[in-house]
């Protein structure tokens, strides 16, 4: 008979690779010693260290299912493991990663010419350059389609126009990927901004109630001229980006597990140690359920998202799928967050305890990649054949 382990409820590990464990164990090892010693920090003064990408480039983790181009070229379920990881000591940092792996280096990838590729993938892989993804604007977060950023050609290039909003990484970023729509077709299509271009701004949104341990910013260009090279030439329409955002909400699926994880992790070893009535909370039937229900869910969700993973290596994936995992596992993570947060009592109020900081991240997690009614629309829409949200 096999001995049940609450930390891995349905033998996650008897489906990995030994590669897959190996990437596991080393991320998990590098969030633990070079990550979590420095997240209070980075929460109470919303201060991004810089040296995070090249640290996490060092270890390998950054665009990781890439090949070529100083990439591991790993699975699609490793990049989820690693997400998982980032994620368990805070959703912010694996922000950084996701924005860097999934919507920058894969747009460039997919939709880059060989030029570009060379140019910014080896960099961006290394950690030395960081990247940010605009699409969403101030007027048009979950309606993209909307978009009022507008790209001319002009002599030389283009002209582009616009403003974006809510952007991670945007402050500190050197290379942006802007989403504009072109005035000689009004199709959407990505544009490779350097940081440094005449006209190109990005302040920072500071005193964010969440995500404080990755920086956010707006984006505002004023007639910024770029040269042809810049237009990425391969992605043409919504599909192009949406093509990106498949990857990273793939990839939150997983690390909204690792955050739910740390969660239950903490305040069981609280539970156990602290006595109220002259017992451990642990020993309380209501604080019992609260544990139940939260493994469960982490179970069930990294099951669905490991399956995903690996119809994702097969070019099997539909995006509803993803839309699937990243709506269940966002949901359920920060439903069960909030409620393994009151087996603290008062230290639910002390960052030390770090639980509280998971909940008001995943707030966040639940909202941007699609927020999880718009999941469930697109869900809708596959099951009714009815767009709710279209006019
Ligand atoms: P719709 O007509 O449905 O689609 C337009 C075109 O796009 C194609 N498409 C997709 N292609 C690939 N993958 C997907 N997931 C796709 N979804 C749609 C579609 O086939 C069509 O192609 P074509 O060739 O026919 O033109 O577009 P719509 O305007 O009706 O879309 C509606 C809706 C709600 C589904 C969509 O707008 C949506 O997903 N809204 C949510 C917006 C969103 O997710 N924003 C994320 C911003 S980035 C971000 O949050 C980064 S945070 C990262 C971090 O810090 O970790
Ligand atoms: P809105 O679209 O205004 O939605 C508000 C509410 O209305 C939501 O509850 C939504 O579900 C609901 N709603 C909207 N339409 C419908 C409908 N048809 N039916 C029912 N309900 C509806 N964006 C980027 O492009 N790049 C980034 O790197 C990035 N990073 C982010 C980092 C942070 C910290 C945050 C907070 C956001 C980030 N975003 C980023 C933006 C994020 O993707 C958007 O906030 C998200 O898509 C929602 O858009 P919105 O905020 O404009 O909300």
């Amino acid at each position: 008979i096999a001995k049940f382990s609450p930390e891995d409820p349905l033998n996650l590990d008897s489906l990995l690779t030994e590669e897959e464990k190996a990437i596991r164990d080393t991320a998990h090892a590098f969030c633990q010693e070079r990550l979590l010693p420095r997240v209070l920090d980075a929460q109470r003064t919303e201060e991004f260290n810089r040296d995070l990408l090249p640290e996490m480039g060092r270890f390998g983790l950054l665009g990781p299912t890439i090949d070529g181009y100083g990439c591991a070229g790993v699975s699609n379920v490793a990049y989820g493991l690693i997400a998982r990881e980032v994620e368990r000591v805070d959703s912010g940092y694996r922000s950084t990663f996701s924005v860097q792996s999934s919507l920058v280096m894969n747009a460039i990838c997919d939709y880059g010419t060989d030029a570009q590729k060379d140019i910014y993938l080896p960099r961006l892989a290394k950690g030395e350059i960081i990247g940010c993804f605009g699409l969403t604007e101030p007027n048009h977060g979950s309606d993209p389609a909307g978009m009022e950023t507008i790209a001319e050609e002009v002599e030389g290039g283009f002209k582009l126009h616009g403003a974006k909003t809510w952007i991670s990484n945007a402050p500190v970023s050197d290379l942006f990927i802007i989403w504009a729509r072109c005035k000689w077709d009004n199709k959407v299509r990505g544009f490779l901004v350097e940081k440094g271009t005449k006209g190109l701004d990005a302040p920072a949104i500071k005193h964010k109630l969440a995500l404080r341990c990755s920086l956010t910013g707006s984006i505002f260009l004023d007639n910024v001229l770029v040269g042809h090279n810049a237009l990425l030439p391969h992605g043409k329409g919504l599909a192009a980006p949406f093509g990106c955002l498949n990857s990273a909400r793939y990839g939150i699926s997983w690390g909204a597990m690792g955050a739910l994880e740390d969660c239950i992790h903490r305040t069981k070893a609280y539970a156990l140690q602290r006595h109220q009535f002259g017992r451990p909370l642990a020993s309380f039937q209501l604080v019992q359920k609260k544990f139940v229900d939260a493994m469960s869910e982490v179970a069930l969700g990294l099951q669905a998202s490991i399956q995903v993973g690996r119809l994702k290596d097969q070019g099997k994936v539909a995006p509803e799928m993803i839309s699937l995992v990243k709506r269940n596992n966002c949901g359920k993570a920060l439903e069960h967050a909030r409620r393994v947060l009151d087996i603290l009592g008062g230290n639910a109020c002390a960052d030390e305890y770090h639980v509280g900081r998971h909940v008001a991240n995943l707030q966040v997690v639940n909202t941007y990649e699609g927020t999880y009614d718009i999941h469930t629309l697109i869900l809708g829409k596959a099951m009714t054949d009815i767009a709710a949200f279209a006019n």
